[in-house]
């Protein structure tokens, strides 16, 4: 049995068992979408979001493709982590001394994490072009935006949820300002979350047919006593369309940058209709994990860029299944 360590074990996890028979290692909530469109009066589509337990609620920063057609970064809300409730005015950042910082033409996909105290949102967001940024909040009502990790172009950061041998620790996936054609997986460090360098490649792309264009990381990475749990996706290029898949990952626990079994199986692939069909068909793409008591795991992903989705499965049965199809070992 995996341990979770460190972790904010949610007490009221949404949950549903495994259906009887069912082999797969993560199945959907039968109630998906969790977020349908026509979120509220700005946002008409919300998905690729973070958010974590913060008092007796939730609370979270979410991707929101407003009617403009513009995405912008709102706060949300729950009670359940099933429904949620978005504010209509963006997020406006401030700057180290507390000024306003203007506005950024667009921002994207963030990741929550309750770091030292603190929470964390990283994001993509436009620094001359596409690049990761990283915020910090103490209540979800001022958000401050730290140093700029990487030139652009690059997305889908995920810091880990404590230093490691004393350095912070970033999955970034370098790319261009389209829909890159390419992808791998790099995890850098910094002594003070400022200066980031000691790159180094972990996953590159095609490692297994479901990631042949591109790999990158998902939701923040989870301590285990067998070491950290990273989701990843990692992206299809057939003869007319992208599909993205949802992939996992471990790492070693006190050095990161060695992967000890990656998955040759993808996770969770686009089937239902609320995946294939939508503003891009065909993506499954996890951005948002909750952990539970006895390793049970509640995995947000965005479906067609248009849904918030649920799906649920356990630390073990995910180990156990990356061991079992690691492609590292053959
Ligand atoms: C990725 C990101 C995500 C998006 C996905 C599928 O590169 O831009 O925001 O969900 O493509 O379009």
């Amino acid at each position: 049995m995996a341990k979770v360590v460190n972790a904010q074990i949610v007490k009221n996890l949404p949950w549903e068992d495994r259906k009887e028979g069912d082999f797969l290692p993560v199945w959907r909530y039968s109630k998906n979408p969790i977020i349908k469109r026509n979120v509220n009066r700005t946002v008409e589509r919300t998905f690729n979001s973070g958010f974590v337990p913060f008092g007796d609620e939730f609370v979270g920063v979410f991707r929101g493709d407003t009617y403009t057609g513009i995405y912008k970064l709102f706060v949300g809300r729950s009670k359940d982590a099933l429904n949620f409730t978005l504010e209509e005015e963006p997020i406006h950042f401030v700057d180290k001394n507390g000024n306003p910082l203007p506005d950024t033409r667009f921002s994207y996909d963030p990741r929550v994490v309750l770091l030292e105290g603190s929470y964390y949102i990283i994001f993509a967001d436009y620094f001359a072009d596409v690049t990761i940024c990283i915020a910090k909040t103490d209540d979800f009502k001022t958000f401050t935006k730290l140093e700029y990790p990487f030139l652009p172009n690059c997305r889908n950061g995920a810091l880990f949820p404590r230093k490691i041998n004393g350095k912070y620790m970033i999955l970034a996936r370098p790319s261009d300002n389209a829909s890159s054609l390419f992808g791998n997986i790099f995890i850098s460090e910094s002594y003070d979350m400022e200066y980031w360098g000691h790159h180094r490649l972990i996953a590159r792309n095609n490692w297994a047919n479901w990631n042949g264009v591109k790999c990158g990381g998902g939701p923040i990475p989870i301590e285990t006593d067998e070491g950290w749990l990273v989701f990843t996706h990692g992206v299809l290029f057939n003869c007319n369309n992208l599909v993205y898949s949802m992939g996992a990952m471990l790492l070693d626990r006190d050095d990161p940058t060695k992967v000890l079994y990656n998955c040759e199986n993808f996770l969770l692939t686009p089937q239902e209709l609320y995946e294939t069909t939508g503003h891009t068909p065909n993506v499954v793409f996890p951005t948002n994990v909750l952990v539970g008591e006895n390793g049970k795991l509640a995995i947000y992903y965005g479906s067609a860029d248009c849904y918030t989705c649920l799906a649920f499965s356990t630390v073990d049965i995910i180990i156990d299944y990356i061991k079992e199809h690691d492609c590292l070992s053959k």
